[in-house]
C-alpha cells in the first residue's frame, strides 16, 4: 500500500476540502438546526464530480477510484457529516447500478446521480423486522406479465423523500425452492412511482441534515426490466454494495472524528486553567495523543481497504476492520472531545456536540459493529 497520494488522488482531496471548508462548513449548524436536506450542497458536491466518484466517466462519474472517494468522505465529513452520508449513499447507488446494470440501466441512471439531476439515490434493504439479517425480509416481488409487483415495507431509508432512483431488495423465489438470501432479488424503482409511499422523516438524535424515512410499496409495478442483476441473486448484490459502503462510512467516521480532534488541540492551546493552557496538563495531553493515533490507525484500516477495492482483491473483511476500528474509535474520539471541551462541549456553540450526535450511529448503520465482527470471525475461521 502507497502512502502518498497520486496527483488524482491528491486533487480530489483538495477539491472537496476547498468545497467543504468554504461552502458545507458555514451551513452544517443550521442543517442540523433546522433539519434540512442540503439539495443545493449536494448539486455542488455534483459539479465538482463527487457524487459519482468511484463510477467511470463513459457513466459522467469521475472514475477516480476507492481511494479518492474515501478521501473526499473524510473531507466533507469533517465539515458535515449529513451532507457526507447522503453523498455517501448516492455515490454507493452509483456504484450498484454501474457494477451490476443492464447497459439501458447504467445509462438511464448513472448519468443523473452523477450530474444531480437526481438529488440523491436510495438503497432500500433493511425493514422494520429485518436489519442485521436482510435475509429475513418479507416484501416481495411477484412476477406478472411483463412486470413486476412488490409489496411491503421498508425502513431507514436515507434521501427516501428525494432520491430519483431507489436500490431495492425484495423475495422473488418460493420459500421451499429459494429460502432465506437466496431468493431475493434487486429492483430499480425510480422516485415517484405509483404505490411507493414516503413516511414520516425520523426524528433522529445526529446527522439531522440528513433524511431518513420508511416506505411503503403498495404494489408498486415496475417493468421486467429493472431487474437488477440476476433472478434471485440480490442478496449478493446487497453484500457486494455493503462491503463498499462500509470503506465509506468508516471515512466518514474518520472525518467526523478528524474535526473533533482539530478543535480540541485548537481549545486545549486556548483555554487556561490554573493560570496556563489546558494543553500543558499531562491530562489533556495524553488524551490528545490516543484520539491522533486512534484516528491514524483507523485511516489506515480504511485506506487500505479502499486500495485493496481499487485492486480488485478481495477487501470485504478488510472494509468490516475499517468500518468496526473507525466507528468505535470515532465515538470515543468525539466523546473526549467534549470532555475536554468542558462545559461548553456540552453547548450548540461549539461543533463538538454536534459531532458526538453524529457520530453515534456509525457503529449502527452499514452493518452494526457485532455485524462487522461477525463477517471478520467468519473470514478467519472459514
Ligand atoms: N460478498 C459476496 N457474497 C457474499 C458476501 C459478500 N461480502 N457475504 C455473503 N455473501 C454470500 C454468501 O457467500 C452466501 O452465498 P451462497 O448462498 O451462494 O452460499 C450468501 O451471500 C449468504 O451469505 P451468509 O450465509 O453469510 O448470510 P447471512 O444471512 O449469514 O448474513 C451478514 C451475513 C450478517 C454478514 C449479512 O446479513 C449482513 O451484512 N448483515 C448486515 C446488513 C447491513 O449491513 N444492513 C445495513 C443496511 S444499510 S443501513
Amino acid at each position: 500500500m502507497h502512502l502518498t497520494l497520486t496527483e488524482t488522488q491528491a486533487l480530489v482531496q483538495k477539491t472537496a476540502r476547498d468545497f467543504a471548508q468554504r461552502t458545507i462548513a458555514p451551513e452544517a449548524a443550521a442543517l442540523d438546526r433546522e433539519e434540512r436536506f442540503p439539495r443545493e450542497l449536494l448539486q455542488g458536491l455534483a459539479d465538482l464530480g463527487l457524487m459519482a466518484v468511484n463510477v467511470p466517466e463513459e457513466l459522467g462519474g469521475s472514475g477516480a477510484g476507492v481511494l479518492s472517494y474515501a478521501l473526499a468522505m473524510e473531507e466533507v465529513a469533517a465539515c458535515c457529516a449529513s451532507t457526507a452520508v447522503t453523498m455517501a449513499v448516492t455515490n454507493m447507488v452509483g456504484e450498484v447500478i454501474a457494477h451490476f446494470g443492464s447497459k439501458e440501466q447504467r445509462e438511464l441512471h448513472c448519468p443523473k446521480l452523477a450530474s444531480g439531476a437526481y438529488a440523491a439515490g436510495a438503497f432500500a434493504l433493511s425493514e422494520p423486522g429485518a436489519g442485521s439479517d436482510p435475509g429475513g425480509m418479507l416484501t416481495t416481488a411477484t412476477r406478472e406479465g411483463d412486470s413486476y409487483v412488490i409489496r411491503g415495507a421498508k425502513q431507514w431509508i436515507t434521501s427516501g423523500s428525494h432520491a430519483g432512483v431507489f436500490v431495492v431488495w425484495a423475495r422473488t423465489g418460493a420459500k421451499e425452492t429459494h429460502p432465506g438470501t437466496r431468493g431475493v432479488s434487486c429492483f430499480l424503482v425510480e422516485g415517484g412511482a405509483n404505490g411507493l409511499k414516503v413516511g414520516r422523516h425520523e426524528d433522529k438524535m445526529g446527522l439531522r441534515g440528513s433524511n431518513t424515512v420508511p416506505l411503503e410499496f403498495d404494489d408498486v409495478r415496475v417493468p421486467a426490466s429493472a431487474l437488477l442483476g440476476e433472478l434471485n441473486g440480490g442478496f449478493k448484490i446487497a453484500m457486494m454494495a455493503l462491503d463498499g459502503g462500509r470503506i465509506g462510512i468508516s471515512a466518514q467516521a474518520i472525518g467526523d472524528a478528524r474535526s473533533s480532534l482539530e478543535k480540541s488541540v485548537q481549545y486545549a492551546r486556548d483555554r487556561k486553567q490554573f493560570g496556563k493552557a489546558i494543553g500543558e496538563f499531562q491530562g489533556i495531553q495524553w488524551k490528545l495523543a490516543d484520539m491522533a493515533t486512534k484516528l491514524d490507525a483507523a485511516r489506515l484500516l480504511c485506506h487500505r481497504a479502499a486500495t485493496l477495492k481499487e485492486a480488485k482483491q478481495p477487501f470485504s473483511r478488510e472494509a468490516s476492520m475499517a468500518k468496526l476500528f473507525a466507528s468505535e474509535s470515532a465515538v470515543e474520539i468525539c466523546n473526549e472531545a467534549v470532555q475536554i471541551h468542558g462545559g461548553y462541549g456540552f453547548t450548540k456553540e461549539y461543533a463538538v456536540e454536534r459531532n458526538l450526535r453524529d457520530i453515534r450511529v456509525t457503529t449502527i448503520y452499514e452493518g452494526t459493529s457485532e455485524v462487522q465482527r461477525m463477517v471478520i470471525a467468519r473470514s478467519q475461521l472459514a
